[in-house]
Order: C-alpha cells, then structure tokens, then sequence
C-alpha cells in the first residue's frame, strides 16, 4: 500500500504560509523528537528559505533520552537545534532568549535606528499533531489555540501575542505531495501525523513490530510478556492468545490487536522510543 496525504487545506496553508513569510523575523520549525529526520518537511524547508530559524524538537518526554541527546548533537552541527515537552517544561523560558539571541543583529540594527521596542514575530511550523498548538499556548502562559490530539486540527494562520516583545504565528501542519520514502510514511502514520483512515493498520503494526524487536526488544517483553520470535505477525499472534483476543475457530483476533498495539505506542505504554535511529543519519 503507498500512502500519500496531501489535502487541500495543505496546500491552501502552504500558500498562505508563503505569503506571511516576509513579515516574520524567525520561523521555529517543530519536530518531532521521536523522529527528528522522519518529521522534516521538505517542502517547509524550501519556504523557509535563508530565514532565520530555530528547529525545536517537541514531545520529548516521550521521547528515548539517550536517542535524543545523539540527534540534538547531529542537527546542531547544522542549525540551532533545541529538545523540550510543552507538557513539563517552561517553554517561555526555554525558546525567548533563544529567539533574542538568534536575531540579536537585527535588535541591534533597529535599536540604532532609533526604535525603542522591535516586536519580534515567528511563525511556527511543522507537520501535523506535532505540538505547534500546544507548544504556542504553553510558550504564551494562554489557550489561546486549539489543540487535539488527531492530525489536521489547526485550519487557519492565527496570531498570538506573548508581550510586546514577540507575537507567534500558529499554523495549520502541514506534509508533502510524494513521500519518496514509504518508511517514513509509516513512521508519519504511526506517531499519528497522518490522519487513521490513510494507512492500513496490519501494515503499521507489522512494522513497528519489526522496528521495537529491533531495538527495543525488552520494552515489549515488559509490557506483553511474551518470548519475541522471528516473525512479526507471530508475535502479534501472540499478544491476541495472551489476551485471550479471539473470533470465530478460536483465530486471534487480529484487528482488535491492532488497535490495542498501535494505542499503546501513541501513548507511553511501551515507554520512551525513538523512531528514527542512527542509520538515518546518513541522510542528513
Ligand atoms: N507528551 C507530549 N504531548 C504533547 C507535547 N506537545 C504537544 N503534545 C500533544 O500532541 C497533541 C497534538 O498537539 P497540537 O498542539 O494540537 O498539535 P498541532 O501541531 O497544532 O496539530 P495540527 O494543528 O493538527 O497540525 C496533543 O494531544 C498535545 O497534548 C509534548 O511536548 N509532550
Ligand atoms: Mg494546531
């Protein structure tokens, strides 16, 4: 199956995205900490352009700890690069000096031009369901978005103001025409930022299966108490007769395992995971 979503609300916001770009000073381009590479948007780079910029790693509590320092090393060699969770962090603390100090030049530049207060304008990017909601109303102490848990909350450019110093630009998340690579594809669908009805859940759960008996082999025998085998399908089969999950002819009930696999790695049921790991590195 190959998946692609690109509605027409994407390329409306992409437009608009376009057209706002000259007014701001700084795009903040959220990411995904649980997949770093997976989570950039091609097309966003592109617009973005020769913008200053400040690449925020979102969701890190959720995030594998020593996974996230390794790409917090690797995407600073390239760019200024942070890690936070709107959830547990103070992300006004976290990103304001950043900003002033990333556009110090151009504070500077207008302080001698006689202007006492520059406010400072960013817009927020990234994919969809990666925080930039959350991560808005968190950096402005407000609820002032809308935020769910689901892709493709956000529809229109929204403004909200911090102070005088700096007003944030919310936008709705936005993905690419072709994914060229299905893994990541899968990685998108997987983490939820590609909306449910777009990929099959058989192939999702095959795959996630294959990547966590890969590298996080004891996070599943934790969790399930299974013994891993070879074969991916056998150990789905597995955790539907641990449960007791089973239809007509006393077959597992594979579609309810699905469901339950794919719920316990969107929340932290399996703990702290990181999807892209240090082969992708090679791609940066
Ligand atoms: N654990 C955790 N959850 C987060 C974090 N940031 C955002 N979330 C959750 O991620 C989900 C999506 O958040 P939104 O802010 O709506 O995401 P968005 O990027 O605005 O999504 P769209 O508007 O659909 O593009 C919500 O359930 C948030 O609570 C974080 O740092 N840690
Ligand atoms: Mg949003």
């Amino acid at each position: 199956m190959n998946i692609n979503w690109y509605p027409g609300h994407m390329e409306k916001a992409k437009r608009q995205m376009s057209e706002q770009l000259k007014l701001v000073d700084i795009v903040i381009e959220l990411r995904d900490a649980r997949m770093p590479l997976s989570s950039a948007n091609p097309m966003l780079d592109k617009l973005i352009g020769t913008k200053p910029r400040l690449l925020v790693l979102t969701k890190k509590d959720m995030a594998d700890p020593v996974k996230t320092e390794y790409w917090l090393n690797e995407l600073n060699k390239k760019e200024p690069c942070i890690a936070l969770s709107a959830l547990n962090d103070n992300v006004c603390k976290l990103v304001v000096g950043r900003v002033k100090e990333l556009l110090k030049d151009k504070l500077e530049r207008a302080k001698r031009r006689g202007i006492r207060k520059k406010v400072l304008r960013a817009m927020v990017v990234g994919i969809p369901n990666v925080g930039k909601s959350t991560f808005i109303n968190a950096l402005t102490f407000s609820k002032a978005t809308k935020v769910e848990n689901r892709p493709g909350v956000t529809r229109n450019l929204q403004w909200v103001r911090l102070n005088e110093d700096l007003e944030l630009l919310d936008t709705p998340g936005v993905l690419w025409p072709k994914f060229d690579d299905q893994t990541v594809a899968l990685k998108l669908a997987l983490l939820a930022a590609i909306s449910d009805h777009i990929a099959d859940k058989r192939e999702l759960a095959l795959f996630a299966m294959d990547y966590l008996k890969k590298h996080y082999p004891m996070a599943l025998e934790k969790r399930y108490g299974i013994t891993l085998q070879d074969a991916a399908m056998s150990n789905l089969e597995a955790l539907a007769i641990q449960k007791n999950w089973l239809i007509a002819g006393g077959k597992p009930d594979l579609d309810k395992t699905y469901d339950m696999f794919l719920t316990d790695i969107r929340s932290e049921a399996l703990g702290r995971i990181t999807w892209d790991d240090e082969d992708a590195g090679k791609y940066i």
